[in-house]
């Protein structure tokens, strides 16, 4: 009842708190996306279990403090060594918990789980310098100090690798950790976990409670014990983890959603730009910083919507095990649901779906098929909501002017994708667009030194280097005189 084996790896499914697995007396079923299987009944925490780990995190806090960067680093890079070590049962586990490709998880989201540790290891030692500059010949000395318990909630697109984004800088600054994972995926933290001993990390520094958002989450975003909140999800569980949060003054960090637009302009390498396009597919649609508006000059517009129509007919759906698959299903059931929904309402609105549309009827289950929607009406919910889902929209402009009204024209600003084919008309849209990150013919190109986040209600804050130290640390500032001294 503890332990699940999934694909022959054996999971432990009970909180990780205080460096040892403690249960809930209830369970939650957790199945796979990929045919509906059975993969274990999960411990449900709540206030209880939350509680122990806060109070665990607080007792291992102090020492872990103490520590200072260089011995906390060593542990850190240890375990990211592990998880180099294990990359081939997370990316099993990962893709039979979430669906999402194991080619992907293999050659990229489990490297990067690693390459997650150890960058923040490595920069807590060698890039965050205790500053100094004068002021009337008195020093200001900038240090970041560890800041407590800092609680983290994490979605299900990419689990482990979201996670690590977080457990990453948040242990390197000295905090000690609750990580609440997806109730959609809860495995592949349960196992990271035990890594985590392996590579001597002491007791009660990281804590996982497993559990739904509305329980173990809002217990955890309330808790008077932690000193931070970096939270990645939606922008409804973000208002109510704000209103949580303020009864205690808790720092938060908000990662939320996007529709994002992706630029094509008249003078665009229009195959770049269709590839760029067939990309947004990628973890069948759930990404958060898909580009899922694709905004194309008028004069290219056609041109562009054959060659997209191409690569898109090459797209191949089915088993995410499959090395031949390019899109996966929808995590779970409700969230199926949710996208279809989305589409079947915009049918019913009378908007032109030119491909897909439906799920893939030959595979069942959870399978959208990838679709496309031309020229949905102005201000409509398709092309205002994040739907989540393999839903792309393609609209056309005459100007940059309505190329950029249009762009910045949602509610959100967390990426944009440019295609042009002029330098200096690139800087120039660039310059206008409100959005945390902009890629500029290329797409999904990330380095761990670069601030990462959302404008508008994409989110609160920036990760990501120093950003990430701002915020799990207690940056403070101490100015010394340079009378007084007696030696
Ligand atoms: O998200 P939630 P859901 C968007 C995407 C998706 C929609 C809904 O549009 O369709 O959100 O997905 C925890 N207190 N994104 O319902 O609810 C929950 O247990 C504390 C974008 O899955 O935001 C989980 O661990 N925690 C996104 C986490 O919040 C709570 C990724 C995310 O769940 C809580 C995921 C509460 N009251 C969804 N309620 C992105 N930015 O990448 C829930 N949780």
């Amino acid at each position: 009842m503890n332990f699940v084996e999934v694909v022959g790896i054996q999971v432990d499914t009970r909180h990780f708190i205080g460096g040892e697995r403690i249960a809930s007396t209830e369970t939650f079923t957790n199945t796979s996306p990929i045919d509906g299987s059975f993969l274990g009944e999960i411990s449900r925490g709540g206030t209880a279990e939350v509680d122990l780990a806060v109070t665990a995190a607080r007792n291992a806090f102090p020492a872990w403090a103490a520590m200072g960067p260089a011995k906390r680093g060593a542990l850190l890079l240890k375990l990211a060594e592990l998880v180099e070590a294990n990359i081939e049962n997370l990316a099993q586990l990962e893709t039979m918990d979430n669906g999402s490709l194991l080619r992907s998880h293999r050659r990229g989201v489990m490297p990067r789980v690693a390459m997650n540790i150890r960058f923040f290891a490595e920069w807590a030692i060698n890039e965050l310098k205790h500053e100094v500059f004068e002021t009337r010949g008195h020093s200001n000395n900038i240090s970041w100090d560890p800041s407590g318990v800092a609680a983290l909630i994490t979605p299900w697109n990419a689990p482990l690798m979201l996670a690590t984004w977080k457990v990453g800088p948040a242990l390197a600054a000295g905090d000690t950790v609750v990580l609440k994972p997806a109730e959609w995926t809860p495995l592949s933290a349960s196992f990271f976990a035990d890594l985590t001993v392996k590579a001597g990390i002491p007791a009660g520094v990281f804590n996982v409670v497993q559990g739904f958002g509305r329980e173990a989450g809002a217990a955890l975003t309330a808790h008077p014990g932690i000193s931070r909140i970096s939270f990645t999800g939606s922008v409804p569980t973000a208002k109510v983890i704000a209103h949580a949060a303020a009864d205690n003054l808790t720092p938060c960090s908000f990662e939320l959603g996007g529709k994002s637009p992706l630029l094509v302009f008249d003078n665009a390498d229009l195959d770049l730009a269709a590839e760029l396009a067939v990309e947004q597919y990628d973890n069948a649609g759930q990404v958060c910083l898909s580009g899922t508006r694709i905004l194309v000059h008028e004069s290219v517009a056609d041109v562009f919507a054959e060659k997209f129509r191409d690569r898109a007919a090459k797209l191949t759906q089915g088993d995410p095990r499959d090395p031949e698959t390019d899109i996966g299903p929808q995590i779970h059931q409700t969230h199926f649901d949710r996208v279809k929904g989305f589409v079947d309402r915009a049918k019913t609105d009378g908007q032109s779906i030119v491909m897909g549309g439906e799920p893939n009827s030959e595979l069942g289950g959870l399978y959208f098929k990838p679709t496309l929607v031309k020229n949905p009406a102005p201000g409509s919910e398709i092309v205002t909501a994040e739907v989540f889902g393999p839903v792309l929209c393609m609209q056309t402009f005459t100007s940059d002017e309505q190329a950029l009204e249009m762009a910045n024209g949602t509610e959100f600003g967390l990426a944009a994708v440019v295609v042009s084919g002029s330098r200096a008309h690139a800087d120039r849209i660039t310059k206008d667009l409100v959005a945390g990150t902009i890629w500029v013919n290329c797409f999904f190109v990330r380095d761990l030194r670069a601030p990462f986040g959302g404008s508008k209600k994409s989110g609160v804050g920036r990760e990501g280097g120093n950003w990430s130290f701002d915020f799990y640390a207690d940056v403070k500032n101490t100015v010394i005189s340079p009378n007084g001294w007696k030696e």
